[in-house]
């Protein structure tokens, strides 16, 4: 008789879906690192017995943490974006690491066209004024129309593609800065950021986090955005310099943001809160129901097709 193959161990770094983790937990032994009271006490008795880390693109993964732990082999990650996890080191060590491309693109890019109509119609701040009883006194100012307007895509891929087909649709016209031209798309490209940043009037970020672009949108692209122009961000916090935006708010250098991620989450810069000309919400590019089941059977498939299979689906 041949024993049963002993289960892996996972570390989970902060919550992810109940079901998920109940679904998980049917093969393989949970830690909830999270919950930890002492981490590296807790790694210096456990580190040894850790298969693989089971981590989101929010919680991500440090270099240190993949370092401390001897036999990690995977880590497997809950989201698309993987600038929170130390990618290099893992490459370098052996170690597999998943992310769930695809099946988000299209609940992502609605909630980017839904927070651009917001700022740019004023829909939000119109909510405001009819809690607050203003609409008895007075009526409430124009917005600026949305059609033939330039909509400036930063970060040509699938999520870009999908926001462009949708702005299309409401009249927008598209350009994109990307690192190179495609030759699938007939969008005006824009060799530069700047060139894309002065022509758009909404500059929609969907770019990934991590070196490569962080504070790629500072005072200067600002300026070139201009008084007129509105910066829609559903990529990552630290894609813009968040003081310089503020100030680019308050001094009317750009006419407002829709922003959907931010620097330190949920930490959200308190001069933001009190400003009309912004929307603001909570990091819910992704989140529908319907979309979070998907990454969740994805993030499920590359941790059991790693584990069973010898092969994860959706490598990064
Ligand atoms: C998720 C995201 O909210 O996929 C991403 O990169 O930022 C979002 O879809 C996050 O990864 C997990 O909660």
């Amino acid at each position: 008789m041949t024993s049963p193959a002993p289960t892996a161990q996972l570390l989970m770094i902060g919550p992810l879906l109940p079901a998920l983790v109940a679904r998980i937990e049917q093969t393989y032994r949970v830690h909830r690192f999270w919950e930890v009271d002492d981490p590296s006490a807790w790694l210096q008795a456990n580190a040894g017995s850790i298969d693989a880390i089971a981590t989101s693109g929010v919680f991500g993964a440090k270099a240190e943490l993949i370092e401390a732990l001897p036999n990690l082999k995977a880590v497997i990650s809950f989201g698309v974006g993987y600038d929170a996890i130390a990618v290099d080191t893992a490459k370098k060590r052996g170690v597999t690491v998943t992310n769930t491309p695809g099946v988000l693109d299209n609940c992502v890019a609605d909630t980017t066209v839904a927070i651009l109509l917001d700022v740019g119609r004023r829909i939000s701040e119109a909510d405001r004024f009819v809690r607050a009883g203003e609409w008895q006194s007075g009526r409430f100012p124009l917005a600026g129309s949305i059609g033939g307007k330039v909509c400036g895509i930063v970060g040509m891929g699938n999520i870009g593609r999908a926001i462009a087909k949708r702005v299309e649709a409401f009249g927008m016209t598209v350009a994109y800065h990307n690192r190179r031209r495609r030759d699938d798309v007939d969008y005006a490209y824009h060799e530069t950021l700047e060139g894309l940043l002065e022509a758009a009037d909404y500059a929609v970020l969907v770019v990934p986090g991590g070196s490569s672009t962080d504070k790629l949108i500072g005072a200067e692209q600002l300026r070139a955005l201009g008084p007129e122009g509105y910066l829609v961000n559903i990529a990552r916090g630290s894609v813009v310099d968040e003081q310089a935006l503020v100030e680019a708010l308050h001094n009317g250098t750009i006419a407002g943001a829709a922003l959907d991620v931010f620097a330190d989450e949920p930490q959200v810069p308190a001069e933001l809160l009190t400003l009309n000309n912004v929307v603001l919400t909570p990091h819910i590019g992704s989140g529908t129901h319907e979309t979070r089941q998907a990454m969740a059977d994805l993030f499920f498939a590359n941790l059991d097709g790693f584990f069973k299979h010898g092969k994860a689906v959706t490598p990064v």
